[in-house]
């Protein structure tokens, strides 16, 4: 039974099933659909939340007395279909106001501006339940260097996020922030490119313990990437805070694809990871139907994303029971006192004895691992003969 249930924290964002299919080349083949509208579409096909952007929800332009009336009419749909809201972020790349970049713009009036946005952001995702707050620097990047000192700008960046955390603090809001890194697109080249810049970064503010990562399947891929490798250096860190699941051919432009529509070892290893260690986060689809598609397009496109995560979660269990695949890890994982002795913390008498033994390098060398076995038994797992 792969019905998506609110226990597995499936959440979409206003702007994914929301998405008109407007591209570089064509004009939007769908209609809009109001937030309210896109709450009872995620309700009707199972899933747990719904995530925005302050303008996916509020018009930029909007006044106070309408904003608030918006917020009162998706509360309202929020309670009525029992969808939650876990995370929130700011638009900080539509305007033409941010078109050279936000909080590392070289106009002071401009990151001044994305500042302010975002504390009104943080507060709308607040009060609507959000307990993360992504942050992805959609323009803060280039297309010629000549422009920007690539130095100033992580210093900008910096000020910026610690800025924010301070606001966070003082309005004692219980919110991380979650740093989310593409290489490039709509910029020629994003600052802090991949997730482990994100990471690196995050050491240096004054509240690293507030801050990670959401890393995304695409925006990896788009760097030609092992994403699960982003993906378990943020886990190991503690720092994976929130994870945007699609999928991508690398070194393309952002595809945004139903998740597993692409890659589908790579989904395995990731829902396998995912389970394996106990995330418990939301697994958030940060994608859209394809440009072919019409309102039942977009609902298949959904309820797809949510299936194929469900199925591949069935068959990572089904790799972790499979006994001809666990006798090959086990023998590979096999540990060996004479040899296990020298691993681990280092002694000066520990050392003295490594570099008095005599190993066996031909034997090392000779040794079949059987990873073509191993690697053939994943596939049929997932091909559905095992
Ligand atoms: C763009 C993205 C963004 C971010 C979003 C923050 C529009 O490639 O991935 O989606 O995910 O701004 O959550
Ligand atoms: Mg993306
Ligand atoms: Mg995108
Ligand atoms: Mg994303």
């Amino acid at each position: 039974d792969y019905t998506p249930k609110p226990e597995h924290k499936f959440s979409f964002g206003l702007w994914t099933v929301g998405n008109v299919g407007r591209d570089p080349f064509g004009h939007p083949v769908r209609p809009a659909l109001s937030p309210v509208d896109i709450v009872y579409l995620l309700a009707d096909v199972g899933a747990w939340g719904v995530n925005f952007h302050d303008n996916d929800l509020v018009p930029i332009d909007a006044t106070p007395a309408e904003r608030n009336q918006i917020v009162r009419e998706f509360r309202r749909a929020l309670d009525e279909t029992g969808l939650v809201v876990p995370m929130a972020t700011t638009n900080l790349f539509s305007d033409p106001a941010f078109k050279d970049g936000a909080f590392t713009s070289n106009d002071p009036a401009v990151r001044a501006y994305a500042l302010q946005k975002t504390m009104h952001a943080i507060d709308l995702g607040v009060e609507l339940g959000a307990h993360i707050y992504v942050f992805w620097g959609g323009r803060e990047g280039v297309e010629t260097d000549a422009a920007k000192n690539p130095v100033e700008a992580i210093k900008r960046y910096r000020e910026a996020l610690n800025f924010l955390c301070e606001y966070v603090l003082d309005q004692g809001y219980d919110l991380k922030f979650a740093l989310e890194a593409k290489p490039n697109e709509p910029r020629g080249d994003i600052y802090f490119a991949t997730t482990g810049h994100m990471l690196a970064f995050i050491e240096t503010l004054d509240h690293p313990e507030m801050v990670g990562v959401n890393p995304e399947v695409a925006h990896e891929h788009m760097a030609g990437l092992n994403f699960l490798h982003n993906v378990a250096q943020a886990w190991e860190a503690g720092k994976l805070f929130h994870i945007d699941l699609n999928d991508q051919y690398p070194s393309r432009y952002d595809q945004d694809y139903r998740f597993g529509s692409r890659d589908i070892k790579a989904a395995f290893f990731l829902v396998k990871f995912l389970e394996d260690v106990g995330y418990d986060g939301p697994r958030h689809f940060d994608a859209h139907a394809y440009r072919t598609e019409d309102a039942e397009g977009v609902k298949d496109f959904a309820r797809g994303c949510m299936r194929t995560y469900l199925i591949l979660k069935e068959k990572a269990a089904r790799f972790n029971a499979d006994p001809e695949i666990q006798a090959l890890l086990a023998d590979i994982n096999a540990d060996d006192a004479e040899n296990s002795q020298f691993l681990g913390a280092y002694s000066a008498s520990k050392a003295t004895a490594l570099k008095a033994k005599a190993f066996d390098r031909e034997a090392m060398g000779a040794r079949g691992l059987r990873y073509e076995r191993l690697d053939q038994l994943t596939v049929e797992v997932l091909l559905g003969v095992r």
